[in-house]
């Protein structure tokens, strides 16, 4: 009886094994590939917060239904930059002792002013055009920060250790790019496969 149940067991076994590993391989061979990269500068000051981004990637995305949040604090907007999918509506939130304004100038892609308003006070914008928006308050001039609107989700800000991970990307050959406010933009073409990972690094100036 014990060597019949153990004998079943040895066939069973490996049955359910390949059928897991061919339920795995059929999930990588319909999804995306990944890309993993490390940016650096000389003096690797900027390598963190650096945005990448697959720049030629249509799509019908939608954008998410949370807001994004740029925080007004010890007269400072955090975070310095936001990347958000086109779409994307921002909460600029004042969180600090006094009054700031909140605006973008004419040049930017999305030109706007919201006022200037108090503590506790939260006004919104909604980004729709693709590209820069530098932000600034007309109350205190080192105030400083950039949305940049992108076509498609496919993005990521570097870590502290300048890495970046964008993950489960269709398959195809695209311009992957880089953008940091104090340094000078590259581009390179990346062939995405489906369920391979590559490796771009950037070293910018
Ligand atoms: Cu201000």
């Amino acid at each position: 009886m014990r060597q019949n149940v153990l004998f079943k067991a040895i066939l069973v076994v490996p049955f359910v094994v390949m059928t897991f590993f061919a339920v795995i391989t059929a999930a990588n061979a319909d999804g995306g590939g990944n890309i993993h990269g490390n940016v650096t500068t000389y003096g690797d000051r900027y390598a963190a917060k650096v945005l990448v981004f697959i720049e030629d990637l249509q799509g019908d995305f939608e954008p998410p239904e949370e807001h994004a949040v740029i925080n007004q604090v010890n007269t400072e907007f955090v975070p310095r930059m936001l990347p958000v999918l086109k779409g994307t509506t921002v909460d600029f939130t004042n969180t600090d002792t006094g009054w700031h304004n909140v605006y973008s100038p004419p040049q930017s892609v999305t030109p706007f002013n919201l006022g200037t308003y108090p503590t506790g006070t939260t006004r919104s914008m909604t980004f729709d055009n693709i590209g820069v928006s530098p932000i600034s308050c007309s109350m205190h001039s080192n105030m400083r920060t950039y949305v940049i609107t992108l076509g498609n989700p496919y993005f990521k800000v570097t870590d502290k250790m300048g890495q970046y991970d964008i993950k489960d990307i269709p398959p195809g050959t695209y311009s992957l790019r880089v953008w940091h406010e104090r340094l000078k933009a590259k581009t390179q073409k990346v062939t995405i496969e489906s369920g391979k990972t590559i490796i771009v690094d950037y070293r910018l100036e």
